[in-house]
């Protein structure tokens, strides 16, 4: 994108080019990325950053917010709007604060948490031992059955009857399988528990309609704007109206001080594009991909978790090419292809090493690529996977990517939905 020179030779703007370079030349099947448009882009790159405004609309602890708090109530209303909640936040400066609003609004410290394991495609706030969540509550997990590779709900119910937990915590960042809200929302009632639904990844997914919702069945839902919703890097919470005071005064100021006014506005900007027709029709074309690319990929001999897709993203178990998911993360990496290594459940690596890689298709289907595409991309990668040091594929490949970027650049796709 066009930006007006400054110091044209700080080496910060060199590494930000480099960095726009290397977007464009690179396809990115990390999960939990997207392109944003260039409007949600330029939307951060506005004064507002310059604005403190602690508080709530209407109620601030600085002069000059007419004009943010009108920003912000749009954003509250297209949340609310968007999601069919009745009550929404667009404050939290990531998905990880939505959750420390939520435990904190929601618990007192050393409540049980029964919530997904982390190596079973969990989130880190969702109870990692050196995280917050895992400091200051009692973690209880559930996982995945190891013929399946899927959660069994009776066995969640059962686990939920033994543990007796304060709040239940549905959400993954690793799961490929649509997550069953009014089981979990059962489950809760019948041993008393809140029911927390983390949506980080699949919020753009539940706002297009293409996955079911949990909004009608939890008390709170914490997600992510930037990763399918393709909005700017930030978090968001809708809940149910009772629930709203106490949310508000976690988010401010019991996790932290001045919002980012910017980021607001950029978070407004996508959740009017999440509403339009385009985009429903680009959230199912994510879901397409993905399991197109799931399909290929178990074509050419590759291990899909769970043996397929019905979201945004697959875990692939590259242990039986003699591969760790670190080599395989590498191989893809040196012919442009983007990923990231993941632990597989069951896993016998350590997480720096894992079995497997995690691919999402969010990014390549916001700059554009469609089915034919995803048969050649998949091809690309098994190509990869199967001969990681071949110089000869690795040359190849990274001519099909090349001329996939080029034919689908992202400012150009992206202008906006
Ligand atoms: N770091 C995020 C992910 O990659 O899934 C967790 O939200």
């Amino acid at each position: 994108m066009e930006r007006p020179r400054f110091a044209s030779d700080d080496p910060v703007w060199k590494a930000v080019g480099a960095e726009e370079r290397r977007q464009e030349a690179h396809l990115e099947l990390i999960a939990s990325e997207n392109h944003t448009s260039t409007e949600v882009l330029a939307a951060m790159g506005t004064r507002l950053t310059d604005k403190y405004a602690e508080g709530y609309p209407g109620k601030r602890y600085y002069g000059g917010c007419e004009h943010v708090d009108a920003v912000e109530e749009l954003c509250l209303a297209r949340a609310r709007s968007l999601f069919g909640a009745e009550a929404a936040n667009v404050q939290p400066h990531s998905g990880t604060q939505a959750n420390v609003a939520a435990l904190m609004a929601m618990l007192e410290p050393k409540d049980k948490i029964l919530g997904l394991s982390l190596d079973h495609g969990g989130h880190l706030s969702h109870g990692h031992p050196k995280n917050f969540s895992g400091l200051f509550y009692e973690i209880h997990s559930y996982g995945v059955e190891k013929e399946s590779e899927r959660i069994d709900m009776e066995r969640v119910r059962a686990q939920a009857q033994s543990v007796r937990p304060k709040l239940i915590l549905a959400g993954a960042s690793a799961y490929s399988r649509t997550l069953d809200f009014a089981a979990f929302a059962s489950i809760a009632r019948e041993v008393g528990a809140l029911l927390l639904v983390d949506q980080a990844h699949i919020a753009g997914l539940v706002a297009a309609g293409v996955h079911p919702s949990p909004v009608p069945h939890a008390d709170v839902v914490t997600m992510t704007t930037h990763k399918t919703l393709r909005g700017p890097r930030g978090g968001l919470i809708v809940c149910k109206e009772p629930w709203l005071k106490k949310l508000n005064s976690a988010v401010f100021p019991g996790g932290q001080g001045g919002p980012f006014m910017h980021i607001v506005a950029a978070k407004a900007v996508a959740l009017r594009e999440a509403a339009s027709k385009e985009f429903q029709a680009y959230a199912r074309a994510v879901v397409d991909n993905a399991a197109t690319l799931a399909r290929v990929l178990s074509e050419r001999g590759l291990r899909i978790v769970s043996g397929g897709t019905e979201n945004h993203l697959m875990l692939v178990d590259v242990s039986g090419l003699g591969l760790t998911g670190a080599q395989a993360e590498n191989a893809l990496g040196a012919v442009h292809i983007t990923c990231n290594k993941n632990l597989i459940p069951y896993d016998p690596q350590p997480p720096m090493k894992a079995s497997g890689v995690r691919l999402g298709t969010a990014a390549v289907t916001a700059r554009g690529l469609g089915h034919n595409e995803i048969l050649r991309l998949g091809a690309a990668i098994a190509d990869v996977l199967h001969a990681p040091s071949d110089e000869s594929v690795l040359r190849r490949v990274r001519g099909v990517v090349a001329e996939l970027t080029e034919a689908f650049p992202i400012h150009v796709a992206l202008a906006s939905p």
